[in-house]
């Protein structure tokens, strides 16, 4: 038996217990969880309800008597107005966010209370809990061995800062626990993979209207344990930067932090370099005199220079973000005519040569290559000058190419810093964070992968546990009223089953070589999708559109623009420009890059969509063949105000996060089973002991393992009514299953 399915009921579930006074059978009871036995012996079972002056302590959401959504609501509000942040809800962690810092709650000697103590479950619960069950199931060698440890939620609902805490965790105890640690590389590999936040989240974190630190990207961390169960390294895998902030920030949003970090530490060395005098604006950098904590240059630099990234390095670095910021203040007037080019206002001029020179490429050519096309014809290249849209169209596309290029440079170059040799790990703790459930006023093609990165986490989290939960009971021959829960299968069959789905279509959209029109897009959709359930359309809409019910609601995805973005184009003048450049790094992050014109001829040119797909699949490849923990962060207010908890927030998130399904199961169930051997190896004694002085007769020889077990339990219940066993103890086809008041019982 599992720690962790130990764990899911702690000793005081036998005192809280109440008597099922109907005669319902054991269907009724697993389905109505407000039903569980008093273990005293001597029979007196009280009629228990949960009094809601005591509901802050309940540190198991599956204890609360009668469980429902109202119950779960006010037991966290009770706790949360308590300042206790962290409750179990069965085998999933729930997270408050209290919005204000608790250095006592995480500090060196919590973590130390926590690693140390014999059984860290019956501690307080904690996100510390969840590390060191991980690290204990690596430590007994459960299976599956490595664990994976996958934090949800929405945005600002806290998930990367509870990663980051988890990884402090383990870079403290998985340094500290071992006599064989030799300090200086120990110290030396902890640090560094510490030293990785700060650089991601400069790079991929902006301040939005959810979140001031919210993370643009979707981040897997492996941290690497090896035989001695120390952290010898890791390894990161990052999802879907959402690039296009670079060149469009949603009103009063703003870019990604290390702009902004630039323009508040720069020297005055670097400002003359840069030409980023403190005056300047930048069309780019919007809500720049709005400081947040995370605009601290310093740490950036110095991170990155405990990464192994060089003074040289950096330099270059940080001339091709000051390039990028000139690059957006450059502005096209519109030609009077078709035929000729669009011209450059003077400051627009100034701003061109600067962003050429801090990028190291010919000005000439830089500004011939975004107002010029290069149409192939055959053997022959006409030239076409770019209307005034399509040349802003290449200039975003410009910024947007080389940031996530320099984004993808840096998340490479910090894998070949921290990742371990191969042979000297043997087990890994993933870390998962990754944005949550998105459902914007308008949803684009981003908000579709993020949803579908979701439907497939939901999916993983329901095949894992409720439905391994619930087949258990039925392949062991147990009565089970299959609790509804949202099972979204047909929902990803929509968005990428086949032989049709919405990726499908739009990949098939996206390599046609023909402008895009929305309307194509839409026909077809309707046309081949309107079978599944999950997919509608609103009749009356102008705006052509397509409404996916997911599993935590639905919404509305705009189809204008969509094929575009899937094709993800990039002019190959532009890419053959930075190719040349004299910036040895711009140099390196494009070469090997293909362009539009190398890759629209070969049949299957990687879309946005058919890359996503694919790195998720390899992501949940990994997490299937890991023992996972499940972490739901809540957002207790949409403003982050501090301690402060709105009911209809909270729900919400409950509710989308099948927290509530999960409390239901886990309370109603019969958390702890023992295989008929086991069980009679243990608890055999108490037969042999009861039955002493008792007739031959009634001692049975030749009997099953079920039947042995079935006359040890009629024995020790035999004060008991059919219902009360039912409720405390069930026999199935290999295996015992028991609550954890029949388990004390039994080992009293
Ligand atoms: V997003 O999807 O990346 O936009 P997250 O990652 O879920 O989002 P984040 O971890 O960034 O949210 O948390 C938001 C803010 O809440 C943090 O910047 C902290 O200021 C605050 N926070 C979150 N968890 C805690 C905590 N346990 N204690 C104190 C917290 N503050
Ligand atoms: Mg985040």
């Amino acid at each position: 038996m599992r720690e962790s399915e130990k764990s899911m009921k702690s000793a005081d579930d036998s005192r809280n217990g109440h008597k099922n006074g109907g005669k319902a059978g054991l269907l009724e009871k697993i389905i109505s969880p407000q039903t569980s036995l008093n273990d005293s012996l001597d029979g007196e079972v009280q009629e228990f309800l949960t009094d809601e002056s005591q509901l802050h302590t309940f540190d198991d959401l599956t204890k609360v008597n009668p469980v429902t959504p109202t119950t779960v609501l006010k037991c966290l509000q009770a706790r949360y107005r308590a300042q206790v942040f962290y409750t179990q809800a069965g085998c999933t962690l729930v997270a408050l966010n209290p919005f204000q810092p608790f250095p006592d709650l995480y500090s060196l000697d919590m973590m130390k209370q926590y690693h140390a103590a014999p059984q860290p479950q019956e501690l307080k619960p904690h996100v510390f809990i969840v590390a060191e069950e991980a690290y204990r199931n690596i430590r007994d060698q459960l299976e599956p061995l490595n664990q994976s440890l996958v934090v949800s939620g929405e945005s600002g609902a806290g998930k990367t800062w509870t990663s980051r805490c988890l990884m402090k965790y383990y870079a403290t105890v998985a340094a500290s626990s071992s006599a064989l640690k030799s300090q200086s590389t120990v110290e030396r590999i902890e640090r560094r993979v510490l030293d990785s936040n700060p650089i991601m989240e400069a790079f991929g974190n902006a301040c939005t209207l959810r979140n001031n630190n919210s993370s643009r990207f979707g981040k897997f961390i492996q941290l690497q344990l090896n035989s001695g169960q120390l952290l010898v390294g890791a390894s990161v895998q990052t999802y879907l930067l959402e690039k296009t902030r670079v060149s469009c920030q949603p009103a009063s949003e703003r870019n990604f932090h290390i702009f902004y970090q630039m323009m508040r530490g720069a020297t005055d060395e670097q400002r003359r370099e840069w030409k980023m005098p403190l005056n300047q604006s930048f069309d780019w950098l919007p809500n720049s005199e709005k400081q947040i904590e995370e605009d601290v240059f310093e740490e950036t630099v110095e991170a990155m220079l405990h990464m192994g990234i060089k003074a040289e390095t950096q330099r270059h670095i940080l001339r091709i973000l000051a390039g990028i910021l000139h690059l957006g203040n450059v502005k096209f007037s519109s030609p009077g005519e078709e035929h000729q080019l669009c011209q450059l206002p003077e400051d627009s001029e100034e701003s061109m040569q600067t962003a050429a020179k801090l990028l190291s490429v010919p000005a000439q050519e830089f500004v011939t290559c975004l107002r010029v096309r290069t149409l192939k014809a055959g053997k022959q290249s006409l030239l076409k000058p770019c209307s005034q849209s399509e040349c802003r169209v290449r200039r975003d596309c410009l910024a947007k190419t080389i940031y996530s290029q320099l984004f993808e440079w840096l998340v490479t170059f910090i894998n070949n810093s921290i990742c371990a040799d191969k042979s000297t790990w043997s087990s890994f703790i993933g870390v998962l964070d990754v944005y949550g459930f998105e459902c914007f006023h308008v949803n684009k093609l981003e908000q579709l992968c993020i949803n579908y990165a979701n439907e497939k986490l939901q999916q993983h989290f329901v095949a894992h546990y409720l439905k391994a939960q619930q087949e258990e009971y039925v392949s062991e021959g147990l009565q089970w009223s299959f609790v509804k829960y949202q099972d979204n299968q047909s929902c990803l069959d929509l968005l990428e089953g086949s032989p049709v789905s919405v990726f499908s279509l739009l990949n098939e959209e996206s390599r046609l070589n023909r402008a895009s029109d929305p309307n194509m897009l839409r026909v077809r959709l309707e046309k081949e999708l309107s079978d599944n359930p999950n997919i509608s359309w609103d009749k009356f809409s102008r705006v052509p559109h397509f409404t996916v019910a997911h599993y935590a609601g639905k919404v509305s995805y705009q189809i204008e623009g969509m094929v575009e973005k899937n094709k993800d184009p990039v002019p190959a003048e532009l890419m053959g420009l930075l190719q040349k450049s004299d910036n040895p790094l711009v140099c390196q992050i494009f070469a090997g890059m293909e362009s539009e014109n190398s890759t629209t001829r070969g049949l299957t040119k990687v879309t946005v969509v058919s890359k996503f797909k694919n790195s998720l699949e390899s992501l949940m490849s990994i997490l299937l063949n890991t023992t996972p923990h499940y972490t739901r962060c809540i957002k207790p207010n949409p403003d982050c105000r501090p301690l402060t908890f709105k009911q209809e927030e909270v729900i919400l998130q409950l509710e989308a996060c099948g927290i509530v399904q999960t409390i239901h199961i886990s309370a109603a169930g019969f958390p702890i089973r023992i295989p008929f051997k086991g069980f009679i190896q243990r608890y055999g004694l108490i037969l042999k002991h009861l039955k002493m002085g008792k007739s031959s007769d009634d001692l049975h020889v030749d009997i099953s393992p079920q039947q042995e077990v079935e006359q040890l339990l009629s024995v020790v219940l035999n004060q008991r009514s059919c219902d009360e066993r039912c409720s405390l103890v069930h026999c199935g086809r290999t295996k015992v299953f028991l609550t954890q008041a029949m388990l004390d019982m039994l080992e009293d």
